[in-house]
């Protein structure tokens, strides 16, 4: 059982006193609800093997990237600014233990343990397509539950419109964050309709295995409909906010990466064509699809909205 009894909570993590009652009463509703057996990803080693159930309804047929490349071709700025980087430091991270802030507009604020995060989930493989903005794709086989399964347990407000999601900030370890590259911490947001879409996802591992950390261990956002840079790692913070929040990308370079951010071959990057990509481990370029290949599943979003206009 990894549920803390109250004397092992520090008072630390706890804000005050109806934040921790309402902990409680998540965390028993939680372990209430029945559900399946509890992988205790948090404590394993990357590499270790994760139990989880095949989702063939929301996996692509495509063959998956080799495990090497997705583990050693990587965007993750906290390590370095370049593909290689981040699998020669990440591993000075540490990811044990690891808790995830829950706030603005949830009727169940707080600081929740990865281990209460994930226990009541089962972890499903997703094989999903990767997009990256600079025209380099990936198929990877993730493990992880729905984001939209978690956010419900908060009980977002009817003010939740938005979900901002923020990565860790430990300079020490994350050797990338001495450096000015980008404003630290690295921060994301979805539309609340985007976050309770069943193909997004939170991942905490691939291959069957624990998320390495250039992946983003310990658990990272998945959106496969929009660009890489959207699917943040390493999540420290959950965020219900009225307003559409910020995102790092958009506040680097604003007239290049807006807050919607859909793959869309049909919108060029101001520098460069977006009509085309490069998967890894193969020769000839193809043609970039539509939201990914996933418009059947997310068009209905963006309905009437200019996507030239909110790119
Ligand atoms: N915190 C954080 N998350 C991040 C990034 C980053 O630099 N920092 N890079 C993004 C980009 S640009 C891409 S393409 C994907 C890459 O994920 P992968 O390395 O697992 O393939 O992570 C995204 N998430
Ligand atoms: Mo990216």
């Amino acid at each position: 059982m990894l549920i803390k009894k109250p004397a092992t909570i520090k008072s630390s993590e706890i804000t005050d006193e109806a934040i921790y009652l309402r902990r409680r009463e998540f965390l028993q509703t939680s372990a209430g609800l029945g559900l399946l057996p509890f992988v205790k990803t948090a404590a394993a080693k990357t590499g270790a093997s994760l139990q989880h159930v095949k989702n063939a309804k929301l996996s692509s047929s495509e063959k998956p990237t080799a495990y090497e490349s997705i583990t050693s071709y990587n965007n993750f700025y906290e390590f370095g600014t370049d593909k290689e980087s981040p699998a020669k430091y990440a591993n000075r991270l540490t990811t044990e233990p690891w808790s995830i802030v829950i706030d603005g507009a949830v009727n169940k604020p707080g600081r929740y343990q990865l281990e209460d995060i994930l226990k009541p989930h089962t972890l499903e493989e997703r094989i999903y397509r990767l997009r990256c903005v600079e025209r380099w794709s990936m198929v990877v086989p993730w493990i992880g539950f729905s984001l939209a399964d978690l956010i419900k347990r908060f009980e977002p407000t009817s003010k939740a419109k938005y979900v901002q999601f923020t990565t860790l900030y430990r300079p020490k370890e994350m050797i990338g964050q001495q450096r000015g590259v980008l404003n630290w911490p690295y921060v994301e947001g979805l539309r609340m309709d985007e976050a309770m879409h069943p193909l997004t996802m939170l991942a905490v591992g691939l291959y069957g295995k624990v998320m390495p950390n250039q992946n983003g261990a310990p658990i990272r956002l998945v959106v496969p409909w929009k660009y890489g840079y959207k699917s943040i790692k390493s999540i420290v913070k959950i965020s219900f906010t009225e307003q559409e929040p910020p995102t790092t990308w958009n506040l680097s370079a604003p007239s290049e990466y807006g807050f919607y951010s859909n793959v869309n071959p049909q919108v060029d990057h101001p520098r460069w064509s977006q009509r085309k990509e490069r998967r890894i481990g193969e020769f000839l370029r193809r043609d970039t699809l539509m939201f990914n290949g996933y418009a059947d599943e997310v068009a209905h979003l963006y309905k009437g909205m200019d996507l030239r206009k909110y790119y």
